[in-house]
């Protein structure tokens, strides 16, 4: 029976994916861009051909939601699919914006088509990940990559590429974990609650090219001064339109306002970093490998843990 192995790392949003042109198609409404981490990450194992569909995710069988999110994926790669076998397993808390879903549907794609005895190029296994979850087109790489908005309607120009390899730049990304918990209200939905609801959705729309544009000229140039003012800029203005709908979509706890005065003051103390925050209260802290365990020592204090992340490599079989 054939099967394949795939590992994948999560990556984190510097400029942000929220909300959608084609919920059918999982077409986002701006382009996104971000850094993909190690050491976390999902290992999943496809055994393509079983007595059942089965999915077993961190030791548990998946749910109904899950399961169908998996196996609707599979059937894109194959409609004529034999039943198969999916276990997956993450070594990071699952649904704490921490991005899960980007690793877990990046290992999904590459280990269910090597099972099915297909190659495919990474700009195909970007746009099939996308097909299950919106950020795993951005986990397909290692480094610096973005999710092109694309044009076409079918999608297929909705794929993410490299901006730059896992060793451009020697930076760290510091995860102060706030509330390891699952999410209040899952991104999806938030997501859509927010583009129904929110009267700031469209300048969220048209504001998004032109953080793209200078955060990809800041990675070029390991700027990170000026990609810190496009990635708190990005993270600020999508809260902003999250917290403007109705009801809001209101994820910051008070340890996630804490986190962002300190990354401040320690810039004032000519440390270079800067935060952002996904759809959940944890905070993230890009800062040059230098300073990261100053700048983890002070998140410490408050968070009930601390992760120091390295840039990651692509996704890729291991077995
Ligand atoms: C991002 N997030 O760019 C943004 C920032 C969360 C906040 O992508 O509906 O799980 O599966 O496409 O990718 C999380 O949303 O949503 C996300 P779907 P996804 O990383």
């Amino acid at each position: 029976m054939p099967v394949a192995t795939a590992v994948a790392h999560p990556n984190i949003a510097l400029c942000k994916y929220w909300g959608k042109r084609d919920r059918a198609l999982n077409l986002p409404s701006v382009g996104s861009l971000s850094l993909t981490l190690a050491p976390f990450s999902t290992t999943t194992t496809v055994e393509w051909g079983a007595d059942f569909d089965e999915l077993v995710l961190n030791g548990r069988t998946g749910t109904a939601a899950e399961a169908s999110k998996v196996f609707g994926l599979l059937d894109l790669i194959d409609s004529w699919r034999p039943r198969v076998r999916v276990l997956t397993e993450n070594d990071f808390p699952t649904a704490a914006g921490l991005a899960s879903s980007s690793s877990g549907f990046a290992a999904l794609a590459l280990a269910a088509t090597t099972a099915a005895g297909q190659k495919r190029s990474a700009e195909e296994l970007s746009t099939l990940a996308r097909r299950g979850s919106g950020s795993a087109a951005r986990s397909i790489f290692g480094g610096w990559s973005e999710w092109k908005l694309g044009e076409r309607e079918d999608g297929l120009d909705s794929y993410a590429f490299e901006i730059a390899p896992q060793d451009h730049w020697d930076v760290r990304m510091i995860v102060a974990i706030f509330d390891a918990g699952p999410k209040s209200i899952s991104s999806r939905d938030g997501m859509l609650h927010t583009q129904q609801t929110s009267p700031y959705y469209p300048a969220w729309v048209q504001s998004a090219p032109r953080d793209l544009a200078e955060a990809r000229s800041a990675i070029r140039n390991r700027d990170l001064a000026a990609l810190g003012t496009v990635m708190e800029r990005s993270a600020l203005r999508m809260h902003a339109c999250m917290m403007a709908a109705d009801p809001a979509v209101l994820y910051w706890k008070s340890g996630s306002l804490w986190a962002q005065e300190t990354v401040r003051m320690l810039r004032d103390q000519g440390i270079p970093c800067a935060w952002t925050m996904d759809a959940g209260p944890n905070v993230k802290v890009l800062v040059p490998a230098a300073h990261a365990g100053v700048v983890a020592a002070r998140l410490a204090r408050v968070a009930e843990q601390v992760h120091v992340l390295e840039p990651g490599g692509p996704a890729r079989i291991v077995g």
